[in-house]
């Protein structure tokens, strides 16, 4: 028997979740997941959905996400219990992989801090191959309207990471805009990320681990804003406390291990494109 009108078998498309932490952001939720489904069309090939992964918040943040996660099958709501950025975004992850089927994951602050209209450019840059996309705010393209204190604080911890370790390459290690494979999140060992401190150092800790797995990295500029509603759960120096320790362990070791720790920069184009050896 031949088919005459063969019916084309169209490609599965990707799932791509986003993973974003939130504790009391209840000025912002509902928007922010209505502004990342509104990029469904400018990423064809990918079907998105949203994961709020929330640190039991008391404001109504857990009864609005929950809410709208009945209505829409796209929006999704994990109450992790504990406080942390790091424990919402590791168990964030590992419950996009394990119950939601994500094939690639993108981690995102739930304030608008960062534009949900950057999120097809993550994607694209997937598409073409890479691992891990970071958004930085330090490549020609990049828009960052952070007020002078945070712009400090953020130029100082990036430079004193990159230095310590010996990173080249890679410019934006500090803000939590990434996209990456579901097969480079699992390469990385859950023992060497530090997903259960309260202060923010999973988010440059996790980048390192990343590309210490030996992905394919490149960096894409971003746009960051101000937070114009909510508060900041930030902690400056718990936070400037754990990048010193952090990076102040990690270059003992490398000198006990007496290992190279430079890194090869793989060349220019529209991202910044890097890749870190194995350990
Ligand atoms: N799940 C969870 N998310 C958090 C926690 N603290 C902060 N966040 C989220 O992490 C993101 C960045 O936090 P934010 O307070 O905006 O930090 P800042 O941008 O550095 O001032 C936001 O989406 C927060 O809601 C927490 O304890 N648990
Ligand atoms: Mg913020």
């Amino acid at each position: 028997m031949t088919l005459l009108n063969p019916v084309q078998e169209r490609p599965q498309r990707r799932r791509a979740v986003v993973v974003t932490p939130t504790y009391d952001e209840v000025e912002n939720i509902a928007d922010l997941i209505a502004a990342v489904l509104d990029e469904q069309p400018r990423a064809p090939s990918y079907e998105i959905h949203v994961l709020v992964a929330d640190s039991h918040s008391k404001d109504g943040t857990l009864e609005t996400v929950a809410q709208i996660a009945q209505r829409n099958p796209r929006v999704h709501l994990l109450d992790v219990q504990q406080r942390g950025i790091g424990v919402g975004l590791f168990k964030g992850f590992c419950y996009a992989i394990d119950h939601l089927d994500a094939d690639v994951l993108i981690e995102m602050d739930a304030d608008f801090q960062h534009n949900p209209a950057d999120i097809p450019h993550f994607l694209a840059k997937i598409d073409e191959g890479y691992d891990v996309v970071v958004g930085s705010r330090f490549v020609d393209g990049s828009v960052n309207r952070m007020p002078f204190y945070r712009k400090v604080l953020s130029v100082g911890a990036n430079q004193f990471v990159r230095a310590m370790l010996g990173l080249q390459g890679v410019t934006e290690i500090t803000t939590s805009y990434r996209a990456f494979t579901k097969e480079t999140f699992l390469k990385v060992d859950p023992a060497t990320v530090p997903w259960q401190e309260k202060s923010f150092i999973f988010v440059p800790v996790f980048l390192v681990r990343m590309l210490e797995t030996g992905a394919r990295a490149t960096e894409i500029p971003m746009t960051m804003h101000p937070r114009m509603l909510g508060y900041s759960k930030m902690i400056y120096w718990r936070y400037i406390r754990d990048i010193v320790r952090f990076s102040v362990r990690s270059r003992l070791q490398e000198m006990v291990h007496r290992r190279s720790p430079s890194a090869v920069s793989m060349g220019s184009g529209a991202g910044n494109e890097y890749v870190q050896p194995r350990s």
